[in-house]
């Protein structure tokens, strides 16, 4: 067996916890994050046929049946994942009847995965359905995302359009919007359900008072995509209470579309 410490999935899963500390969107236990790794990867470093504790999801996934992910702990910090990657991060195995959680290796202090796994593993469905590259799902609190919600209208179209005026870049890197769900209690099947359903026609949605949650093909790519609306919040609030003499019109915003080859979600330019 090799090194489990240097796997590129840990490795990345370390880096990118600690990098989205210091971009101070997970404070305390703040934020999760599931990886799904293949099965010759995981081979390699861990046992496969060892399993250390079964686990209920408390809900049924049977596509992921047989998928293996790397899913930060619940109750752990992303400031501590460097530290103790063992402690603080577990890979996880879904039984063939989609219900149970095989741990496989991790939660060395008895611990089990983030409180949001519903959340996870169906927002993992839905885009597997879309798109079979996709390997991550990212929950985070960047601040002025959140501090958008409190302010700006929850309209998606809205929200997403704001969000595109504010940078250049926007539309291109998230063609598809964001997509918003209004508060609601984190933690239960519920808020899992609503947000699967939003991950159907957009990789990335907010929660409202709460945070985001972005889902791509890998932790790079994922991240980008929340630092670049997180980017954009920035400058709405830096901007919402001036007077708006420029702005990225929707002109602009269709010479974006033929210069990088994206297509705006259907609707939402003019
Ligand atoms: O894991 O962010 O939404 C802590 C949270 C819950
Ligand atoms: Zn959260």
């Amino acid at each position: 067996m090799k090194d489990i410490l240097k796997a590129p999935f840990i490795v990345e899963m370390v880096r990118t916890t600690t990098n989205m500390y210091n971009h101070g969107w997970d404070e305390r236990n703040g934020g999760n994050i599931s990886l799904r790794v293949d099965e010759s990867e995981i081979k390699e470093y861990v046992d496969i046929d060892k399993v250390i504790r079964t686990i209920p999801t408390g809900f049924d996934a049977p596509e992921l049946a047989g998928m293996y992910f790397v899913v930060t702990g619940t109750g752990k910090y992303f400031k501590n994942v460097q530290y103790d990657p063992e402690i603080n991060l577990g890979i996880i195995k879904i039984t063939a009847d989609g219900k149970n959680a095989q741990l496989l290796w991790g939660y060395e202090d008895g611990g089990q995965f983030t409180s949001e796994l519903p959340a996870h593993l169906m927002s993992h469905m839905a885009r597997l359905r879309i798109d079979s590259e996709n390997r991550v799902v990212m929950h985070c609190h960047p601040a002025n995302l959140l501090a958008m919600t409190y302010v700006h209208d929850l309209n998606e179209k809205a929200f997403t359009r704001t969000l595109w005026q504010m940078c250049t870049e926007c539309i291109v890197v998230f063609p598809d919007g964001v997509n918003v769900l209004p508060w609601m209690l984190c933690g239960t099947n519920e808020i899992g359900k609503a947000t699967a359903k939003k991950m159907e026609t957009s990789r990335l949605v907010v929660w409202a008072q709460h945070g985001i949650y972005g889902a791509g093909k890998d932790l790079d790519e994922t991240f980008g995509l929340i630092e670049t609306a997180e980017k954009a919040a920035e400058i709405y609030l830096k901007i919402a209470h001036l007077p708006l003499v420029n702005t990225i019109t929707d002109d602009n915003m269709h010479q974006l579309e033929e210069r990088f080859n994206v297509k705006a979600r259907d609707g939402y330019l003019d």
